[in-house]
């Protein structure tokens, strides 16, 4: 299509010129496709070009989503797909601790599906976490989290080193999951090996932190029974995790939780769960005081047994402007409970340190009793588009705004 204001482009291009030549390629096409003078953002990043509406095909479950959005599945037959992170040059990795691979799915075409699915890191045992810091790939296993040098090109990582073993077994909640603080602090989650016990190595049911290097690693708050993906809330610099609660005491207690998982904090289990409830189905002594009035309430509870997995602020032109800063959660489902509940992503209202309700963003993963599909983790590109893996489906999606 011939450019409304061919003259204008010179213009356009010495304006531009000083921002970068990403961002003038950008103005540039966005110029000859639409003829208008639309106004890039601020500061685009290297990956903030559009991506077409996804021509991948249609998730193999009917999902139902907000009036606007779209989902295709961008890659398929990746087992059971677990934690999403993108490279620092915007490719997608997917952890499969079924196999323990962890694979890139590039869309270097940008028509939002995979053009290819490269495994990257093989071996291992349960891997599962994924984070980037500085350039680097880090990878948590159940037993240790390790860092790899990252070739963005190739599409490759090489092994560099072990940064600290984790304890073996994983038992019940072996997946491990990482992420970096601003100043650069690595924070692991490691998950009780049981329902309900108690633990013979203080490391398990924790966060640990340590340095990025993985220097002096300690225990960062306690009490978490498995706060199975952590992120970092923008706007505090905190750290925000799911925490799933206990089973086999009924279809409607305990609550799930949304936390902020601060230094220092115990969070309750096993002796406590919901808020500063009081476990006496496990904790049967007696006490003087409350046990648990000195443990860390959730900021909000998830109804029982839902499994609150991925979680990602919202940061997206293709959101309302009064949903930035929101969360999405992916709500695994449940097995425990009579009627199962959750197989859902959801929105959660965020106001400051509160959670102040709740809407379904994406349903449909389940019909009756058969679920074909349960989200696990959330992310979102630099042009916010939304990603979700599904581990049941072996997929991962791309949600978009269509219109
Ligand atoms: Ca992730
Ligand atoms: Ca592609």
């Amino acid at each position: 299509m011939k450019p409304k204001y061919p003259r204008r482009l010179p213009i356009i291009l010495a304006i531009v010129a000083g921002l970068g030549i990403t961002a003038a390629a950008w103005v540039v096409s966005r110029q000859s496709e639409t003829g208008s003078t639309y106004q890039p953002p601020a500061s685009p990043s290297a990956s903030a070009e559009p991506t077409a509406i996804s021509i991948g095909r249609a998730p193999d479950m009917a999902l139902t989503l907000p009036a606007g959005y779209v989902v295709h599945v961008f890659a398929d037959s990746q087992g059971r797909a677990r934690d999403l992170e993108f490279s620092p040059g915007g490719t997608l990795l997917v952890s499969n601790p079924g196999a323990n691979t962890v694979t890139a799915l590039p869309d270097k075409n940008r028509d939002g599906a995979a053009d290819e699915a490269k495994v990257v890191v093989r071996g291992g045992q349960g891997t599962h976490g994924l984070a980037f810091y500085q350039g680097k790939l880090f990878v948590a296993e159940v037993g240790r989290v390790s860092r790899y040098a990252w070739n963005e090109s190739n599409l490759t990582a090489t092994f560099e080193k072990d940064l600290f073993k984790l304890p073996t077994p994983g038992g019940n909640h072996g997946n491990r999951t990482l992420t970096f603080g601003p100043d650069g602090k690595l924070y692991v989650s490691v998950g009780s090996t049981c329902n309900v016990c108690d633990e013979a190595d203080e490391r398990y049911a924790t966060v640990l932190v340590s340095d990025s290097e993985g220097r002096n690693p300690r225990i960062f708050a306690d009490g978490l029974r498995n706060a199975p993906f952590l992120a970092i809330n923008p706007t505090s610099n905190e750290v925000w995790a799911t925490e799933m609660g206990r089973d086999n005491l009924g279809d409607n207690i305990p609550p799930d939780e949304m936390v902020i998982v601060r230094e220092g904090k115990n969070y309750g289990w096993p002796i406590c769960y919901g808020n500063r409830v009081h476990d006496t189905n496990y904790d049967r002594k007696t006490y003087a005081a409350d046990p648990c009035r000195g443990t860390e309430p959730p900021i909000y509870e998830v109804p029982a047994h839902n499994a609150p997995l991925g979680l990602a602020f919202i940061n997206s032109k293709q959101f309302a402007d009064n949903q930035q800063g929101d969360l999405l959660v992916a709500y695994h489902g449940s097995w425990n409970r009579t009627v199962p509940d959750g197989y859902k992503v959801v929105r959660l209202s965020v106001d400051g340190d509160k959670v102040t309700g709740s809407s379904d963003f994406i349903t449909g993963f389940i019909s009756g009793r058969t679920a074909a599909g349960r989200p696990v983790d959330v992310i979102f590109d630099a042009s916010g588009n939304l990603f979700v893996s599904d581990d049941r489906a072996g997929a991962v999606y791309i949600v978009q705004k269509a219109n």
